[in-house]
């Protein structure tokens, strides 16, 4: 096998269909961009902690920008049209970071017109236990997502919680859409991996990651 048969063979895995990874799909230039921006948005939508019904803390701090935005308190999870503490409607998607996930869902074969975007904070112990996408009203939409600062272990699961997982490092600038037979597929984050963030940005938690994930919720 050659050296580069053997880098392709073992550090990319192969995705089910559906789930399409555009590696460094955001230039470093652009991802500085895009962090700059996301500034003002947290700025008018502060991250924030959830709670889950039994009171306890969603472990990753929060926000969202476009028209809807997910929430979860002790009644339950949803989407809701304004920031809960705030009261104040979300800030929309800038313009710019929209076109960028409508272009890459395009790219990956599947029409997107989103409403939301979900930001999760990972701090250095971040992780996101394996759950499905399900709060949407629409599953023949996509989801698209942006990842920044440290690489993060994806785990990428089947229909049923039981259905063996897949690793996927994520890295800063990677682009991941999930659409048709994959929408559905149980999905988390195992760990972030210290010290592989390209530059520092403070839109990211130090040492940690930056998730957004655009969806059409409403
Ligand atoms: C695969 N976020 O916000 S993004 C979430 O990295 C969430 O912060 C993770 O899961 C993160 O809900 C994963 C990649 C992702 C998002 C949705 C999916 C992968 C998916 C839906 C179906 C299958
Ligand atoms: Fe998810």
């Amino acid at each position: 096998m050659s050296a580069l048969q053997h880098d392709l063979f073992v550090t990319e895995p192969v995705l089910p269909a559906g789930i399409t990874l555009f590696r460094g799909w955001i230039s470093p230039a652009q991802s500085r961009d895009v962090l700059d921006e996301m500034l003002s948005v947290f700025e008018a939508a502060p991250p924030y902690r959830l709670r889950v019904k039994s009171g306890a803390y969603v472990i990753n701090r929060m926000t969202n920008c476009g028209e809807l935005g997910w929430h979860s308190d002790e009644r339950g999870y949803r989407y809701v049209d304004r920031h809960p503490e705030l009261d104040v409607p979300w800030p929309p998607i800038p313009p710019a970071i929209r076109a960028l996930a409508v272009k890459a869902a395009q790219e990956a074969g599947a029409p997107f017109v989103p409403d939301a975007c979900l930001v999760n904070f990972y701090e250095a112990s971040g992780k996101m236990n394996l759950h499905q996408d399900h709060d949407e009203k629409d599953f023949a939409w996509p989801i698209v997502s942006f990842s920044f600062g440290c690489d993060a272990i994806f785990a990428l699961g089947g229909a049923k919680r039981r259905d063996p997982v897949q690793g996927v490092t994520l890295s800063h600038g990677d682009v991941l859409v999930m659409h048709g037979e994959s929408r559905m597929r149980f999905h988390g984050v195992k760990k972030i991996v210290p010290g592989t963030a390209p530059f520092a940005h403070p839109a990211v938690p130090e040492g940690g990651r930056l998730n957004l994930t655009f969806r059409r919720a409403g």
